[in-house]
Order: structure tokens, then C-alpha cells, then sequence
């Protein structure tokens, strides 16, 4: 941490102004070799910019605006200089070379924010947010984001943590001063005591569920056999001839991703090859990522040719669906039909039926309501709710709760306190591993490593 740090914190590219930001104790050191301010003899004020250029051997090399933020109120807590130069990649690259000749050192992917975290600006959950907000693809995803980097979440940790420590409080006294007759807490109310944290533990714990579709989309395969008109329905769905669609039986022999937003939710669309019998190696291998993709999936979109009767294949497929959240499309409606929802309402009552035409567009936009029927996560306003969206976070809760029902049977076997006690203090632990704390420091590393650089 004792370095300066360097990076180019815009986009490569050609853009009219590119960022290069500088963190460390010697970047106002740096900055004043390199920089030339229209104002000379001037003292570099704390949250100020300058306009000057930027120098190498009597050169200017670009002509720049300078913020200059001191320590400690800074994102990094150390002081930073953001140098506003032209956005091009020769220039930026220059100008990096130039600071890097002058001491600094290419920063790591996610360094600065690490820095803010290692400095105690910001706990581990609001430094994940911050890298969620920039990846965010949707407007719901980033107030959820939002919700985070404003401390909701570490809040809710420090807060549960607290009625943890209570608890242990008047454990440890039962230990520690065995003689004393102390009044401490009666089993029952122990037990209480920790039920009731244990429920908002998963509670919290399973918000994952909704923040996971919120953040990484709602995985929906479109499965069929061959020809049904999967691939139509992708493309209808997306606007745009994304798959290729032929009348030849076995197409489309590879998977194929796409994601699609609709009213503020997101669904990662999975177009698979139709599934039947095949002796093509190429197609089986398609087929057998098909029925993968069937179980992985949290909804399916279940083509069905409308104008020709079920095969043994839709038989076959109808058998692996059971239990998933289902559509049945019932396709091709503008040629004549031979199958309808009756054909199915008895086997799947609870499952969704709708005609299209993905020739013709009939259709699609019921689908579409459907779906967002089916995924009521809330709409945008309200969504300022709290949710985990990353699976350490849910890991720490599920391992926390873990403990605390360990708690509980410990008292209800009747062991010694010592062995609540433990417990207790495992699941203190877990809860302080969202927040950053109680972390090993390579597990840290880890986390940042997956940022990008200039964050
Ligand atoms: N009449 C009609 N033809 C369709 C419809 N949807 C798809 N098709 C045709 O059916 C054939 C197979 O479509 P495709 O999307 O490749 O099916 P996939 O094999 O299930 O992906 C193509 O010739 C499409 O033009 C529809 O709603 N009505
Ligand atoms: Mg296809």
C-alpha cells in the first residue's frame, strides 16, 4: 500500500477526455514534475482543479485539467490527482508512461477501491457494489446496487451481529463466573434469542434467489424438437435474426445465448438444438447440452408445433420438464391446429399455455407479458429493498444460520455452555465475513482481482 498507483480509469478508445487517476503518497510529488499550471506559483488546493499541460522535456504533451484530492477525505483515503487529458490511446498511454518513469506503478485491477477498503472507506459489501454497479445492465440491478453502497447491507450485518453479541455476552458470564449465582438467560429464552436472529438470517439469506435473477438474468431455455420453430421464437422475441432459422430438421446444433431485457428484467435467452434421436455426432453433442440446459434453466419456453400431432420426442421431452417452471408455446397458429392446451391442462395444470406465430409476431407480446407475470420481482420503484446478489454473501448467511441451529440443539441436547458459546461465535464470524471482516487476506485479493482496473 505504500506505492503510488497509476491507471487509466476511462475506456480505451477514442473518446473526448480520458481519465488517468494517481492514489498514493507521492502523487502530488509526481504531478509536479510532470505538470505545468497556467498559474505558476500557485499552492495545489485540496479538492481543486487546475488547468495546465502536461510536460516531458520541455514538451507539452497534451493540454489538461487537474483534480487534485488530499488525504484523508478521498476515495482512496490517500491523496489522489486525476489528470483530464484528451482520450486517446496514445495519448493516455503516454501520459501513463510518463508517471509510471516518475515512480508510480501500473495499479491492479480493482486497487483503488481495495485501497478504500483496506483504509476502511467502504466495508467489503459496498465495495462489491461498487464493481456491480458499473457491470449493471438494468435499471432494477443498479438501485439494488445502490442499496448496497449505501450501507444497507452493512448495516443489517452490524446490526444482527450486535443481538449475536449479546447473547455470547451472557453466555460467556455463565462461563467465566461459574461461582457467581448469575441470572443468566433461561434456555427458553436462549433459544428465542437466537430463533429469532436465525430467521432474519435466512430471510436475508434467501433473498439471493430474486437478486441472483436480477443480476445474472433469468436463465430461460426455449426447447423443442426440431423445426417446432425455437429459433423463430428467439429471433421474434429479440427483434433481430439472431439464430439462423431454416426449414432443415437439426439447425441449430450448438446452444446459443442471448440476453434480452424486458420491462426491467433480465432473461438470458438459451436457444437449443431440437432434441431427437440423432446418429450426427456434432448434433447429439448439441442435444445432450439441450437437456442440460433443461434442468439448469429457471424457466422454459416449451415449443410445440400446433399444426402437426405430438411425436415421441415431445413425449420424451414433456417427461424431463416435470417439475420446472414451464410455458408451453404452442406454435405456428396461423396454419391449421391440431394440438391445443387440451392436450396438456390435464398432466400440467399449473403450466402456462399460449399460441404464437413467430412468423407473423402473433403472440409474442402475451409471452412477454407472461413472463413478467411469472418474475415479479417488484417493479423499479419499490425496489429499494435489501438482497444479497453474490454468492459469498449468501455462503457467509447460509454457514452462519448453519451455526446457529447448531446453537440451538446444543442447548436443547443440553451440552455446556462452551458449546453454544462456540457456535455463537462461528456464526459472529460469518456474518463479519460480508462486510469484510474476519477475511483472509488472500481471499481479498481474490475479490478485487475480478475488477477492472482503474476502479
Ligand atoms: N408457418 C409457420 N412457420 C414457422 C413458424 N415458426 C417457425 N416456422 C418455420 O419453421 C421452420 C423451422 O423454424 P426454426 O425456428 O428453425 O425451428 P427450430 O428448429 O425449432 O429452431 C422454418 O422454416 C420456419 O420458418 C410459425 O409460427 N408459423
Ligand atoms: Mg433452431
Amino acid at each position: 500500500m505504500e506505492d503510488t498507483i497509476a491507471a487509466i480509469s476511462t475506456p480505451m478508445g477514442s473518446a473526448g477526455i480520458g481519465i488517468i487517476r494517481m492514489s498514493g503518497e507521492k502523487s502530488m510529488d509526481i504531478l509536479k514534475q510532470i505538470f505545468q499550471p497556467k498559474k505558476k506559483n500557485q499552492e495545489f488546493k485540496s479538492h481543486t482543479i487546475r488547468y495546465g499541460h502536461i510536460m516531458e522535456n520541455n514538451k507539452v504533451i497534451d493540454e489538461v485539467l487537474v483534480s487534485v484530492m488530499l488525504a484523508p477525505n478521498t476515495y482512496t483515503k490517500e491523496d489522489i490527482v486525476e489528470i483530464n487529458c484528451h482520450g486517446g490511446q496514445v495519448i493516455m498511454k503516454k501520459i501513463m508512461k510518463i508517471l509510471i518513469n516518475k515512480g508510480a506503478r501500473l495499479a491492479e485491477p480493482g486497487e483503488f477501491t481495495k485501497r478504500a477498503f483496506l483504509n476502511g472507506r467502504l466495508d467489503l459489501s459496498q465495495a462489491e457494489a461498487v464493481m456491480d454497479m458499473i457491470s449493471a445492465k438494468t435499471e432494477r440491478e443498479l438501485s439494488g446496487f445502490a442499496v448496497h453502497l449505501s450501507g444497507e447491507l452493512r448495516r443489517k450485518v452490524l446490526f444482527l451481529r450486535e443481538k449475536m453479541i449479546q447473547i455470547l455476552a451472557n453466555i460467556e458470564v455463565g462461563i467465566d463466573y461459574p461461582e457467581y449465582e448469575f441470572e443468566g438467560l433461561e434456555e427458553s429464552e436462549m433459544i428465542a434469542g437466537i430463533s429469532s436472529i436465525l430467521k432474519e438470517v435466512e430471510d436475508l439469506g434467501n433473498t439471493y434467489e430474486n437478486g441472483r435473477l436480477i443480476k445474472d438474468g433469468i436463465k430461460t431455455a426455449i426447447i423443442g424438437k426440431p423445426n417446432v420453430g425455437k429459433s423463430s421464437i428467439l429471433n421474434a422475441l429479440l427483434r433481430a435474426n439472431r439464430a439462423i432459422v431454416t426449414d432443415i430438421a437439426g439447425t441449430t446444433r450448438d446452444t446459443l445465448e442471448e440476453y434480452y431485457y424486458l420491462n426491467g428484467i433480465t432473461l438470458k435467452l438459451i436457444d437449443t438444438a431440437g432434441i431427437r434421436e440423432s446418429s450426427d455426432v456434432v448434433e447429439k453433442i448439441g442435444i445432450e447440452k439441450s437437456i442440460q440446459s433443461i434442468h439448469q434453466a429457471d424457466l422454459l419456453l416449451f415449443v410445440i408445433d400446433s399444426s402437426s400431432d405430438l411425436e415421441a420426442e415431445d413425449h420424451r421431452i414433456l417427461q424431463e420438464i416435470k417439475d420446472k417452471k414451464c410455458i408451453f408455446i404452442l406454435n405456428k397458429a396461423d396454419l391449421e391446429n391440431k394440438i391445443t392446451r387440451d392436450h396438456f391442462v390435464a398432466d400440467y395444470p399449473s403450466a402456462r399455455f399460449i399460441e404464437t406465430s413467430a412468423l407473423t409476431g402473433y403472440g409474442i407480446s402475451c409471452l412477454e407479458e407472461v413472463i413478467t407475470e411469472l418474475f415479479d420481482l417488484g417493479d423499479i420503484e419499490s425496489s429499494d429493498s435489501l438482497y444479497i446478489t453474490n454468492l459469498r454473501q449468501k455462503e457467509a448467511l447460509v454457514h452462519a444460520a448453519e451455526s446457529m441451529r447448531n446453537v440451538i440443539a446444543s442447548v436443547e441436547a443440553g451440552l455446556s455452555e462452551e458449546f453454544w458459546a462456540i457456535d455463537l461465535k462461528n456464526a459472529y464470524l460469518e456474518m463479519s465475513k460480508i462486510i469484510g471482516e474476519s477475511l483472509e487476506d488472500d481471499v481479498v485479493s481474490q475479490i478485487f482481482a475480478r475488477f477492472c482496473v482503474g476502479k
